[in-house]
Order: C-alpha cells, then structure tokens, then sequence
C-alpha cells in the first residue's frame, strides 16, 4: 500500500542555512527510513524565490536521486522576493514541481495501488473552484496537496501567517479527495469534512518564535482497498455509500529541527535567576530559547551583568538566545525595608513541596513566583508614595 510522509512550511533561507538545511536532510532520511513512496512538500520550501535562487544547488545535492517521489508544491513564499523569476524554470533535480495553475492532476502507482494527486498552488484567491475542469476520481486514492488556511481551521491571533486568501473545505469534498495534505499553518493540526482528512504537518522547523512543539512531518498508509464507506447507522440502517475519512496520520519527529521554549524568570532582588541552570539541561543545540525576566530588583545593572552571564554561558550552545528584560524594575534599597524582608521571610516559608524538592512544581511554583511579584509590586508603589 502507498505510503505517504507529507510536510511543508520549512522556510530553507540563506539565513539559517546549515540549520535549515541539516532539517531538509533529517525529512528525506525520515522518508527513506520509513520507506515512503512518496514525500509531499506543501509550500514554503523556501523562505523567498531569492533564497531557493541561492540555494537549489544544495537542494539537488541533498536531494539526490531518493527511492521516493518527492512531490513539491510552491507556497505563497516562493513568491516572495521575485522578480522576473519562475520557480518552474529552474532545475530541482529529481523533484517534481507542481506549479500549474489553477491546478494540476497527476496519475501514479507506486505502492501497486494507483493514486491521483490533485495539485493547487497557491493562488490569490479560490473562489472560482466550482469551474474547475477537474476530471472525476478514477483511481483508489485522490490525494491533494494545498497551501493556504482552510475555512474553520485556523486559529485568526496575532501570530497568524496571514498572506493567503481563504479555501473552502467544500473545495476537497467536490474534488473527491481523501486525503488534504496542507501547508501554511504553522502549526499541527488535523480535522475531518466529510470523507476528507484535511492535515497540516505544521512547520518542519522553528521558523520564528512562539512555534512551540516538536516539529516535523506527517505519515499516513493509503490501503489497497480504497477509503472504506461509512459503517452502517446505530439503528441498523444500511450503509450511506459514503466515504469514510482516512485514519490520523502519525507525526514523525525530526530532532535536528529543535524547539522553541519560552521561559518567565521572575529575578531575585539580586538579579539572578536561580531556577535557570536547571531549566537549561533539557536545551539542545537546534532550540530558539527565549528568556522572558520579570521582577524587581535592587540595581538594574546586575540584570546587565546577569544577561551577559547567560549569553556567554548559553549562547553558543543553543541556535538562537534571546533576553528580554522589559519586565524588570528596579528600587534601590528595597530589600533593607523592614516591611519587605518581612515578607521575604513569609514568602519563602510558604514555598511549596514541588519546590523544595526540585520536583516539577507546575502550576503550584508558578503561583508562589507570581504571588512574590505582585507582593513586591505593590510594596514598591507603596514604599514610592511614602518617599
Ligand atoms: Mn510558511
């Protein structure tokens, strides 16, 4: 039975070229590993036509000549940065690149089971599907490959990718399709319409921050039976006809990707953040770590001397360190107000077991910092209205 590994949204650019490259490589190795038939890209292989320029050379030398058809559809990034330039003229080795608009439809049958793959790359608008000379599923499978945010599957917040206009889900159900392999949405996630499994593999690598999780790509069997129908109903109806959708694919991690990990540190009145050290062993060398500090401290200067601690400590062992200390305020002497050693010493004998034992305090820690920071805070406005 065909078998399928499906990513996107790797963003390979000149930038971060050694780390995002190492990515593409561990993606073919998981495809060769898993014995795939195919590997579908979905987008944003690229982080602009300039970077897929600049390194497509390197492209066709990892690629090679794999065991696997690799499958790429451009993003609305490979757009980006232009020009005069077409992607499609450009020699991407053993891949095939599917950049026929308003779609493409290729047969295969790898695996001994014939597949349709129904290619739509991204356009600036969807709305004319219902025209679409699409010819009627004849093989076991249809499988599209998109990129774009399907209607009801995005979650609209600031971090939003933004930039492609809308799919209707009703686009996959008219085209007959079973399986959706998406990109765009940085994020993994994965919903059923109808008989389709709509799926986005999310990014392949942390592309910016607050792309938090694993990342990686996803893998799904397509049996030789074809999609199984709906069971019969509950009262013993006959079965509809209808398609069933396809079981969730499998995510497959790739370790050279690393994560991205957001900590609040709430600094001592020294300036020092003590849990920090321990934090810092679960870090490998691919994570984006962002330090987020909060606070009140005696002298501001020591959250200086204490970034640059970190960043001589840390920053060459993780890809990218950021500090951000906008959090932090500082009033000279507080920690000699007797009211405020006070209720230092309170605090502290409140701390919680999960604390004490170094064990994962969770959200029981999380409370006892907070309470210490709204506590100092207050003091701080009250000790100012006093002065
Ligand atoms: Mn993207």
């Amino acid at each position: 039975m065909p078998r399928i590994l499906h990513a996107a949204d790797l963003h390979l650019s000149e930038a971060d070229r050694d780390y995002s490259l190492a990515v593409f490589s561990e993606l073919l190795d998981s495809a060769r590993r898993e014995k795939a038939d195919y590997l579908l890209f979905c987008g944003d292989l690229f982080n602009t036509f300039a970077d897929a320029e600049k390194l497509r050379s390197e492209f066709r030398r990892i690629l090679g000549s794999p065991p696997f058809e690799f499958l790429y559809l451009p993003g609305n990034h490979e757009d980006l940065q232009r020009g005069g330039g077409e992607l499609s003229r450009l020699d991407w080795g053993a891949a095939t690149v599917l950049h026929g608009l308003p779609f493409e439809l290729l047969r295969r049958d790898r695996g001994g089971v014939p597949v349709e793959f129904l290619a739509v790359p991204h356009q600036e608008k969807y709305s004319g599907y219902g025209n679409w000379p699409v010819p009627p599923k004849e093989a076991a499978w249809r499988v599209a490959l998109a990129h774009g945010v399907v209607a009801g599957m995005s979650y609209r917040g600031p971090d939003d990718e933004g930039g492609a206009a809308a799919i209707d889900p009703d686009l996959f159900a008219r085209f007959q399709v079973d399986y959706a392999a998406l990109g765009h949405i940085h994020g993994r996630r994965t919903d059923a319409v109808g008989g389709t499994r709509l799926a986005y593999p999310g990014s392949t690598r942390v592309w910016r921050r607050n792309e938090s999780g694993a990342r990686g790509a996803l893998l799904l069997d397509l049996p030789a039976s074809g999609p199984a129908s709906m069971r019969a109903t509950a009262n013993g109806g006959p079965a509809s006809g209808n398609r069933e959708a396809i079981a969730e694919p499998v995510f497959i991690p790739l370790a050279s990707a690393g994560e991205y990990r957001h900590y609040a540190l709430t600094l001592t009145l020294e300036g020092d953040a003590p849990d920090l050290d321990s934090l810092a062993k679960s870090w490998g060398p691919s994570d984006y770590i962002e330090l987020e500090c909060a606070g009140l401290v005696e002298d501001e200067r020591s959250v200086v001397q204490l970034a640059d601690r970190l960043r001589t400590r840390y920053g060459s062992k993780v890809r990218c360190l950021e500090i951000d200390r906008d959090g932090v305020s500082a009033l000279p002497g507080i920690s000699s107000q007797p009211i405020v050693r006070k209720f230092l010493e309170a605090w502290n004998a409140r701390m919680p077991a999960s604390v004490a034992t170094l064990s994962d305090g969770g959200e029981e820690h999380a409370v006892w910092i907070r309470a210490r920071e709204m506590a100092l805070n207050s003091l701080k406005a009250a000790l100012e209205r006093v002065a």
